[in-house]
């Protein structure tokens, strides 16, 4: 079967509903069951690159790093804008992906998608996990980061040095970590 035609992913555009995954959706509201089917081609294996993300195979993780700084929340809609989420490093594994990529493993502070704004101290991903600070090689989580005139209030993390996590105001401006997860 070519599916794979002129190195894009191609379809009559009136039954096309997403140009990601699934490809292939078939179900039946009688027998209440649904059948995803997911074509792999040559192509797709590229397409974290194609998109403008960095590849990085042992996550497997594709992340784009932005430059600019934004607040906490800004990041996280301008990720979510770029269908995808602010960086999760849930387990270990990412987290080594991430700062092994490129480089000599030093990372500049950048937002990544975990907060304890809901619960002061309980740590929480986007995703719903919570977070392990084990595999972290420094954790600085003191609820404080001079921020003016709040400086006692630092809700939102960021990856900092080598391996580390940081906590900051979430008003602060920072650069920011995109995940595309369709895309891995
Ligand atoms: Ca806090
Ligand atoms: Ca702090």
């Amino acid at each position: 079967m070519r599916v794979d035609l002129d190195r894009r992913l191609a379809s009559p555009e009136r039954i096309r509903s997403g140009s990601l995954r699934p490809d292939i959706l078939i179900w039946s509201t009688q027998g209440k069951k649904m059948v995803t089917v997911e074509l792999t081609v040559p192509w797709e294996e590229r397409c974290c690159h194609l998109a403008g993300y960095a590849w990085m195979e042992d996550g497997p993780l594709c992340v784009k790093m932005h430059s600019n700084s934004v607040n906490w929340d800004t990041a996280k809609t301008l990720c979510e804008q770029d269908h995808g989420r602010l960086a999760i490093l849930d387990n270990a594994k990412l987290h080594q992906a991430y700062f092994n990529y490129g480089g000599d493993g030093y990372r500049d502070a950048a937002w990544i998608g975990v907060t304890d704004q809901d619960t002061e101290g309980s740590w929480v991903w986007l995703n719903g996990a919570d977070l392990n600070t084990s595999y972290w090689s420094f954790v600085q989580l003191n609820n404080y980061d001079g921020y003016l005139p709040d400086k006692f209030n630092a809700d939102c993390a960021a990856t900092g040095g080598y391996g580390g996590i940081i906590d900051l105001h979430c008003l602060k401006t920072k650069p920011f970590i995109c995940q595309r997860i369709d895309l891995e």
